[in-house]
């Protein structure tokens, strides 16, 4: 068993050879997505590397602000996907090697699963997520990393890369919003003294707070409202439903960028074990993410159904209807749900 200091090592000297270097992560990135994406190719642009970091479908608005202090331009997927989908040997003479940050798994990173599949470049891997495929030359998994911006940091670590504010910034975001600014789980000593050493390099957390989380649109808050005011209750309040449908966010003005974080919600519930958060899709397909609190393991309940994600919060897509997806989601969940007895919850 190497450890994670060799790992890293392993890893930063491979990436070291590549002077041309494409960074990918998953689908719909999140803040722990974009910090590794922004604060990587911040590090490896500035020891002159050409960077080309991609991401499929666009950031939330609440990190245009990041992106845009970053000075980095991130490309959307129409932009190479040509070159992703159809030419694999041209684009591996153009390329010396791919990072895949914040996921492993081919199902997030469809644009690019047939060009990864191919093998045509080498490819590092940083994630922290339990479930993934084994498409990496080179990979750290490490599901005990609360957030893989933390991940990000330990490797610049190891391998002396300079952190300017801006990196420091982004590698902040990806560590607090993957940990729901320092309230989840993940929350341990790592983590926080992995935050403090970001905070001596001039991160400002209270600033970055107010922007994340205090600088909402109308429209946000309305599909809050709208999607709370439908909420359900299952299993004697133990388990919290959310839909948002195509025609919820017209009728809000909003967008599916604006659900996010909209399952943690009902997680405020004392009695709520299990938050499931279904959004319905194009092509009949509905997006499925789940948050638990002590006993559904949703990393479990995910993989089995083709998804994937961490014990405590995780997602699959399945192509079927709303109200069969409910049901088959919420069957399993409350499979996973001790008696009432057994936990003291009243009948
Ligand atoms: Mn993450």
């Amino acid at each position: 068993m190497t450890s994670l200091v060799e790992q890293y090592r392993a890893a930063g000297s491979l990436i070291d050879q590549w002077s041309r270097v494409l960074l990918l992560t998953h689908e719909r990135p999140d803040g722990d997505a974009l910090g590794c994406l922004i604060g990587l190719s911040r590090m490896l642009h500035a020891a002159g590397k050409d960077v080309t970091a991609l991401c499929f479908g666009a950031p939330g608005p609440r990190y245009a602000k990041l992106i845009a202090s970053a000075k980095l331009t991130i490309q959307t997927e129409d932009s190479l996907e040509f070159a992703l989908s159809t030419q694999h040997s041209a684009l591996s003479t153009q390329l010396d090697g791919v990072i895949i940050v914040d996921t492993c798994a081919l199902s997030q990173l469809t644009p690019a699963a047939d060009f990864l599949k191919s093998k045509a470049v080498p490819i590092v891997a940083i994630d922290h997520h339990a479930t993934h495929d084994d498409i990496a030359d080179c990979a750290v998994i490490d599901p005990s990393a609360s957030a893989s911006s933390l991940q990000v940091l330990e490797l610049a670590e190891t391998m002396a890369w300079p952190i300017d504010l801006e990196t420091a910034t982004a590698l902040f975001t990806g560590i607090a919003t993957d940990t729901g600014w320092f309230q989840f789980s993940n929350t341990d000593a790592r983590t926080l003294q992995a935050a403090a050493r970001l905070v001596e390099c001039g991160v400002q957390p209270n600033e970055l707070y107010q922007t994340y989380y205090m600088s909402d649109k109308p429209a946000r808050l309305r599909l809050l409202g709208a999607a709370l005011s439908q909420l359900e209750l299952h299993a004697e309040d133990r388990v919290a439903v959310l839909c948002v449908t195509p025609d919820l966010l017209e009728r809000c003005g909003a967008t599916r960028a604006d659900s996010e974080d909209l399952i943690n919600e009902p997680m405020r519930i004392g009695t709520v074990e299990a938050s499931v958060l279904l959004s319905s899709l194009d092509a009949g397909v509905i997006k499925v993410s789940l948050r638990s609190k002590r006993f559904v393991n949703c990393a479990s309940l995910a993989a089995e159904l083709g998804g994937g994600g961490h014990e405590r919060a995780a997602g699959v897509r399945i192509k079927s209807d709303l109200q069969s997806v409910k049901e088959l989601i919420l069957k399993a969940v409350i499979e996973q749900l001790p008696s009432t007895e057994a936990t003291g919850g009243s009948a």
